[in-house]
């Protein structure tokens, strides 16, 4: 390995070690890395083509990665050989994985679901390709000034990407808008403007290095050559504008992550990805298959949300025009193939594209969407329509155009079928099933929590890292006094080393012996930010009337970014922060209560946060959350979860036991019966002075001195439009908090709720999501499993 590095510090960065940067040391190590990964990558590969089985195609515009280091050497086993290596170089393990860039390429659940999804396809040696957008810039850089969210342009790649290969043999043309010829029967779409799609390959090596799948990002390129001509008369810009325009389709990723943008580049991103993620993967059937009407038992395709959804029209266009199959039976080929997740029942994140503008940059598949509907409509003529009001409704047209639709969990799915689908429901009553998330547990335990692996392997052997549930064995160690004190010691050093970095990073002094109380997530109304802040300042106030009582020390953690254009969500990190300064620097509370909010979440700092968390914030308002997935990690790494019956919460609370949950709030059902009350926010308010009192403060610039009318217009919204009722919530909210600070009075049977957490959260691994994917949607088998079986 020493050897290795040295020679990749020379000959691939022409680097000695007396030079070298942490950088150059960083991308030595990570190619070394990839050198071993490529031999599983090249055998998975081959063995893919002699078995011929059939593969899963996951189309995203979004993977949530993170940093790759670490991944990649616990995956492949070589940690000691890795940090020995290093020692002997006279580097630090800590500083080298550190510099590693995160690869933001998602806003949040849907992305980091899609990372964890490859991890596990991978581990489960299930032939795979996961399809995206190398976007330029990733999701932006959060800082604060004041208080107030500024973004900056992300820059992941002004670096070296080590672990990729760019692939410019597989480069396809991607035409947009012009116009469509129709000669005898036959469409011909002649493109106006053609940009060209390059693929960069990450290879995927799941646990233990058993198989290696790809991820393949697509990046824009112009189509003609620099234009000689306009730079030698001097116009420089039109020499550059091609290639200028074609560069922005993969610049940057749009950052918001619930309402939609109807922005005219966003489609052509989706479009871009997918025709060229459809062109490779058809390339690659007809390299080994002559029949495309067999492609259904060859090819799954997983739609992530409504994003790709415009893969059908795309996938029936070729069919159609470039294999002469007739419509009728195109349909119904493709729809074989597809099958679509939906993320949200958020109206406003329901994509819908306006026909005009589709019909502009995608004339063709308009057509093909009017004759999709046609088809529908023929068969089902009550059915709901993907055409409507000038719009072209993406949620129809993809749950139209696919065999399966699932939820991401089991309440949720029931949403579906009650509310956005209702009607296609009744149409096609068995399209609709459950998939409920998951979270691979290498990233989310193994390796965000080495104090905590080390004792589970050291009690139940290792096996648990690819076969989860095997975690419940812990449950027998809660009366187990020396594993309870080595369980609640690792806790405790994970909350040691958090308050380091923060007072290292953010010079706030945090107590390791409080309660540590996180919420970390994107910043959204229907996660209730707000709720969890009003609640601190009532408890404060309370602090501060009784500071001599026998208060629960508590630590409140916020991390979280809010999309640019959302100014309500920008007011709420801007109160946080606001209250944060008033209450940090209170000398009554000073020993009892502070609030820290570390800049630019992601998914490193979610490694770092969550195991240090002894309570973790689920409080959504029933019905909103589709599923979460950090609800399944901070249960995993030993916090005990308060939270709302939404999205998997549920199925969380079903899997540790009502006693080790704190719940509290409002069902969906009584969600929607309250929303049909007048008033009924101003009488929740009226009925609580301890809201009454909180509001005040805030309404009158307790927290903004020198603005005193700053938050008028959020106090007021709580009172006139507090659509999703945290004015309802918020006693039995409070009295839940104190629930809490009750039981976390008694360590001993804290950690053990802690414990059976821990130990019942086997189910919620994305291994057993993703087994359900294949048995359920696609129809795929582990080759891994499959040679095991033979050789057994
Ligand atoms: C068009 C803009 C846009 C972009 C992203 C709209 C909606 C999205 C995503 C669907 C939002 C998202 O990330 N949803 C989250 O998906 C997770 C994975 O399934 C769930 O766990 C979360 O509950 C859900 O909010």
């Amino acid at each position: 390995m020493k050897t290795d590095i040295l020679n990749r510090l020379k000959y691939s960065l022409g680097k000695d070690a007396e030079n070298a940067s942490t950088y150059d040391w960083r991308i030595a190590v990570s190619l070394v890395l990839r050198d071993q990964m490529v031999e599983t990558w090249f055998q998975s590969t081959k063995e893919t083509y002699e078995a011929s089985p059939k593969r899963v195609y996951y189309l995203s515009m979004e993977f949530l990665i993170g940093r790759l280091i670490e991944d990649m050497i616990s995956n492949l086993r070589m940690e000691d050989t890795v940090k020995a290596a290093i020692a002997e170089l006279g580097q630090d393990y800590n500083t080298i994985v550190h510099d590693e860039p995160d690869a933001a390429l998602g806003n949040g659940g849907l992305g980091r679901l899609a990372a964890c999804f490859m991890d596990s396809l991978a581990t489960l040696g299930i032939p795979a390709f996961g399809y995206g957008i190398r976007y330029e810039h990733g999701l932006f850089e959060q800082s604060f000034a004041q208080g107030q969210q500024v973004e900056k342009p992300e820059t992941w790649l002004t670096q070296r990407h080590a672990w990729e290969f760019e692939r410019p043999e597989a480069r396809y043309r991607i035409g947009f808008g012009g116009h469509v010829e129709h000669h005898e029967g036959k469409a011909h779409w002649h493109p106006g403007e053609v940009v060209m799609a390059t693929a960069h390959d990450t290879p995927v090596v799941g646990w233990k290095g058993e198989w290696g799948n790809t991820l393949r990002l697509w990046s824009a390129e112009p189509a003609k050559e620099f234009d000689l001509e306009s730079f030698n008369r001097g116009d420089y810009l039109a020499a550059g504008r091609s290639e200028a325009l074609a560069r922005t389709i993969s610049r940057v990723l749009y950052p918001d992550d619930t309402t939609e943008s109807g922005k005219e580049l966003r489609l052509k991103q989706e479009y871009f990805f997918t025709a060229a993620s459809l062109m490779d993967l058809l390339r690659r059937y007809l390299k080994d298959h002559d029949d495309i009407r067999a492609l259904p038992d060859y090819v799954a395709i997983q739609l992530n949300d409504t994003h790709p959804a415009i893969a059908g029209p795309e996938l029936v266009r070729i069919l159609v025009d470039e294999h002469a199959i007739p419509m009728d039976e195109a349909i119904p080929l493709a729809r074989k193939c597809l099958a679509y997740t939906n993320h949200t029942l958020l109206p406003e994140a329901l994509e819908r594209w306006s026909e005009h503008l589709m019909g502009r940059i995608l004339p063709r598949h308009l057509e093909i969407i009017r004759a999709i509907e046609h088809a529908h409509q023929t068969e089902f003529p009550d059915s709901p329509r993907i055409l409507e009001h000038g719009d072209v409704r993406m949620g129809e047209l993809a749950f139209i155009m696919t065999h399966k639709v699932n939820g991401v969990s089991a309440l949720h799915t029931e949403l579906v079928k009650e509310t956005v689908f209702a009607d296609l429901h009744r149409i096609h009553p068995t399209r609709i099933i459950n998939q409920t998330n998951g979270i691979t547990p290498r990233r989310w335990l193994y390796g965000c929590n080495p104090s905590l692996r080390h004792l589970i392997t050291d009690t139940i052997g290792e096996d648990w890292v690819a076969d989860l549930e095997q975690l419940t064995a812990l449950k027998s160690k809660r009366d187990d006094a020396a594993f309870i004190e080595a369980f609640t010691a690792s806790k405790r050093e994970n909350k040691v080393n958090l308050s380091n970095w923060i007072s290292e990073t953010m010079g706030v002094t945090l107590d390791p012996d409080a309660m540590f109380d996180v919420q970390i997530k994107r910043i959204h109304e229907y996660k209730r930010q707000l709720m969890n802040l009003l609640e601190t300042v009532a408890l404060w106030n309370d602090m501060r009337d009784n500071p001599n009582a026998d208060w629960t020390p508590r630590v409140k953690i916020f991390g979280g970014k809010a999309a640019p254009g959302y100014f309500v969500a920008k007011d709420i990190i801007r109160l946080i922060n606001d209250v944060a300064h008033v209450i940090n620097t209170d000398p009554v509370t000073d020993d009892k209560l502070k609030i820290v909010y570390p800049p630019n979440y992601n998914v490193t700092m979610a490694e770092r946060l969550i195991p240090a968390a002894d309570l973790s914030e689920q409080i959504s308002t029933a019905g909103k959350e589709a599923s979460g997935t950090g609800n399944m990690k901070f249960a995993l790494n030993g916090a005990l979860t308060i939270g709302t019956l939404d999205g998997a919460n549920v199925e969380i609370r079903d899997h540790v036991g009502s006693e080790n949950f704190f719940l509290f709030g409002l069902t969906a059902q009584e969600v929607m019966e309250r929303r049909t009350h007048h008033g009924y926010s101003r009488a929740a308010i009226e009925a609580s002075p301890r809201l009454q009192r909180v509001l005040g403060q805030i309404a009158e610039g307790r927290f903004a001195p020198h603005d005193p009318s700053r938050y008028h217009g959020l106090v007021g919204m709580l009172y006139d439009h507090d659509y999703f009722l945290v004015t309802c919530d918020f006693d039995s909210y409070f009295d839940t908090q104190r629930r809490a600070d009750t039981a976390y009075r008694n360590p001993a049977n804290w950690a053990a709720m802690a414990l059976v957490n821990t130990a019942s959260m086997g189910w919620f691994s994305s291994d057993r999501t993703i087994k359900g994917y294949a048995r359920d949607i696609w129809g795929a088998k582990s080759v891994t499993q499959a040679k095991l079986e033979k050789s057994a």
